[in-house]
């Protein structure tokens, strides 16, 4: 993950994120890597709605639901989906993110995709540590930049 720093959004922005429970102990870390990232840049506990799922193939209806309520600027998605040797693997990460895609695209809000794909749980802890290397801290930043990105678009629509 580059280390530029978004401008700072302008105006309050206020975050979803669905998270899924399936290998918990790995999306916790995402979560709080997430939190910490919107907290240190701008985006209060208040303004920051989590859901969970069961598991990361439920995580493209719920973040749906959550464009739909109009009360978000962006979303973010955590999960992990470890490999495991099974075909299910495949089906689980691919129809999560094509689905969380079609979201974005649908409603035109950013989604971070924040879902880890492994091959095994060495990986994943690896990417969901708790200082450098936290995938939920970078797709925060991510979400940050989406918006500040849109509402300058948005504000400048000629430029
Ligand atoms: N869900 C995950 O989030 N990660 C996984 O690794 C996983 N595996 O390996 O099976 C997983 N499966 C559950 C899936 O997301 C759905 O919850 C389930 O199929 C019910 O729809």
């Amino acid at each position: 993950m580059n280390e530029t720093v978004p401008a700072a959004p302008d105006g309050p922005i206020r975050i979803g994120i669905a998270a899924s429970r399936f290998n918990q102990f790995i999306v916790d870390q995402l979560v709080a890597g997430a939190r910490d990232a919107l907290s240190r840049h701008g985006v209060p506990d208040s303004s920051q709605t989590l859901l969970w799922v069961p598991g990361a193939f439920e995580l493209p209806l719920v973040a749906d639901q959550m464009a739909r309520t109009g009360r978000f600027d962006a979303l973010i998605a955590l999960g992990a989906v470890i490999r495991g040797g099974t075909p299910h693997f495949d089906y689980v990460a691919g129809e999560c993110a094509h689905g969380l895609n079609r979201v974005a695209l649908d409603h035109g809000l950013p989604v971070s995709f924040g879902v880890l794909t492994t091959d095994n749980i060495e990986q994943a802890l690896e990417r969901a540590g708790t200082g450098e290397g936290n995938k939920g801290y970078d797709v925060a930043m991510v979400a940050i930049e989406m918006v500040t990105t849109l509402r300058q678009l948005a504000s400048s629509p000629n430029e």
